[in-house]
Formats: structure tokens, sequence, C-alpha cells
């Protein structure tokens, strides 16, 4: 069965994210079809694309899919994961991408949706960015996704306590667009495409991809790299680390004890 939904109308493609008996966790899966389903709008010029899950749901996206995560020993977001493979796509897909969001997001789903370049939620939405719950290192880019987003010392509440916060905080710090309740938030959505596929698809397109490469136009020494590395490294290779996995594998509170 597909993991997800699509559709294209009047230049505005949507995929919808499906798999919600798993709380549309972002399996390789889930991902790949998102990925191939962005490959085909490309192909089919489309000027916008929504983002989104089926509606009324209570979950968003459940964030990485945790049984997918290697064990201690192995970065569990490097390059090529699939988490990090889907906030690319979204980013260099070049026409909008609108998150449609109703439910909680949880995890790297934060970070998938403001990866996404306009964001409209229900009053009912939260956004929770859940590393330190499992014990993970995040990895630079996707801190840097972030940051280009949240103001510091509400990233660092939100890193550190791993606990929801409601839209209307996210709105008040221009993170997401705007709320809509849930009767009004298609018909808004799509409005808001409309207006975005009648203009240039080309400057958009260019407008885009500068935002996408001046955010991330950031002066990083191979040294400070490495040492980055490093210090993510201690952690993935940690005893916490495995313990944050296990925990939820076996539906426990974790027990980290800094080591
Ligand atoms: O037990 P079954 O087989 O029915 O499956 C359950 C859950 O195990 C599964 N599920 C997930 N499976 C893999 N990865 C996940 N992230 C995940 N989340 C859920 O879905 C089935 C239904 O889940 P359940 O019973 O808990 O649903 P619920 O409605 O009671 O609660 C919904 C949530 C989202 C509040 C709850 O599922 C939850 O707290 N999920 C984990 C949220 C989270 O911590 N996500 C971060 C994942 S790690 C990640 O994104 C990055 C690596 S990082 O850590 O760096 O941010």
């Amino acid at each position: 069965m597909p993991l997800i939904l699509t559709e294209t109308r009047d230049a505005i493609g949507t995929i919808v994210m499906n798999h919600v008996q798993k709380r549309n966790a972002l399996s390789d899966a889930l991902i790949e079809e998102i990925t191939l389903a962005l490959d085909r709008f490309r192909e089919d010029n489309i000027r916008a694309a929504v983002l989104r899950a089926p509606v009324g749901v209570k979950v968003w996206s459940a964030g990485h899919d945790v049984s997918e995560l290697p064990d201690r020993g192995r970065d569990p977001l490097g390059w090529s994961d699939s988490l990090r493979v889907l906030v690319r796509a979204i980013q260099e897909f070049p026409a909008p991408v609108i998150a449609l969001i109703e439910g909680g997001v949880w995890g790297g789903a934060c970070e998938v949706a403001i990866a996404c370049d306009v964001l409209v939620a229900t009053p009912e939405a939260t956004f929770a960015i859940t590393p330190a719950k499992l014990g993970v290192p995040y990895n630079l880019g996707g801190v840097l996704t972030l940051m280009n987003m949240i103001p510091l010392p509400v990233l660092k509440e939100m890193l550190f306590t791993a606990q929801p916060i409601p839209t209307a905080q996210a709105l008040n710090l221009g993170i997401i667009n705007y709320i809509k309740p849930a009767e009004e938030i298609e018909a808004f959505v799509y409005d808001l495409a409309a207006h975005m596929v009648v203009n240039s698809p080309l400057s958009i397109a260019v407008m885009k991809e500068e935002l996408r490469l001046l955010s991330g136009a950031h002066a990083i020494t191979p040294d400070l790299f490495e040492r980055m590395q490093g210090l993510r490294r201690v952690v993935y290779d940690s005893h916490d680390y495995q313990e944050g996995l296990d925990a939820f594998r076996e539906k426990r509170k974790p027990r980290f004890d800094g080591r």
C-alpha cells in the first residue's frame, strides 16, 4: 500500500503523508515516496507543492523512524540518511513547498516542516524537537536549518527540553506564516499557492535557490568541522545514545547517565 497520496491540480502538487498507523514516522520507504513525488512534480513543471498529512490527524509526523536509526557507533544523521535527503529535496525543489500542518510535529519532522518555504498550521498543532529525548547528536546541517528559522534562546529551549511548543508561539516567532482553523486551512493554503503559481516560476526558483545558498553560506574550517564531528561521535558512540534507542523500542523512559 502506498505510504503517500499525491494529486496535481492547476500547477499545484499535493503530497499527503499517509502512514497514519506509524504516525507518519519518516521511514526510508516514506521518504523515498515523497522524494519520487517531488521528482515527478519537477518533471511536470509543478509551480507550488503542498506537503500535508490526512485531514484531522493528531500527528503530522512523528519524526525520523526510530526503528531505522543505527545502533551506537554509527552516525545516525549522516549525509545520505533519508531524513537529510528529504530536507535537501524540499530545499532544492525549484518551486515553493507549503507545509499544511495539523497535529503534532516531532523531532526531525520539525526540520522537514521548517525546510518548507511557507508553513500554515492549525491552532492545535505543536512542534517538538526531540534529539535530547533519544540521545541523538543532531547533525550540523540540521542545526543550521533550525538556527536559520528559530531564535537561539527558543531553539535552545526546544532542544534542551524536547517539549512541544504551541502554534501561537511559533507564529509569534515567525517560524510559521499563518494559523488557520482546521475548517479553513485547506482553502487558505491552496489560495496562497494559487497566488504563487501565476508568478514567474524562473524568478521564484532563482530567489528560492539564492536564499538557500545564502542561508547556508557559513565559513567553516576543516578543523572546526572535524572538531564538531568529533563531538558528535562521542555522543553516537555513547551508552546514552544506545539507551535512548533501547528505551524507545522497549516503550519505557530512558535512564541517561552521561556516559
Ligand atoms: O507500537 P506500534 O507498532 O503500534 O507503533 C507505534 C509507535 O512505535 C510508532 N511510532 C514510531 N515508530 C518509529 N519512529 C517514530 N518516530 C515513531 N513514532 C511513533 O507508531 C505507532 C503509534 O505510536 P503511538 O502509539 O505512540 O501513537 P500516539 O498517538 O499514542 O503518540 C503519538 C506520538 C507522536 C506522541 C508518539 O508516537 C511519539 O512520541 N513518537 C515519537 C516522537 C519522537 O520522539 N520523534 C523523534 C524521532 S527521532 C528524530 O526525529 C531525530 C533522529 S531527532 O531525535 O534527532 O530529532
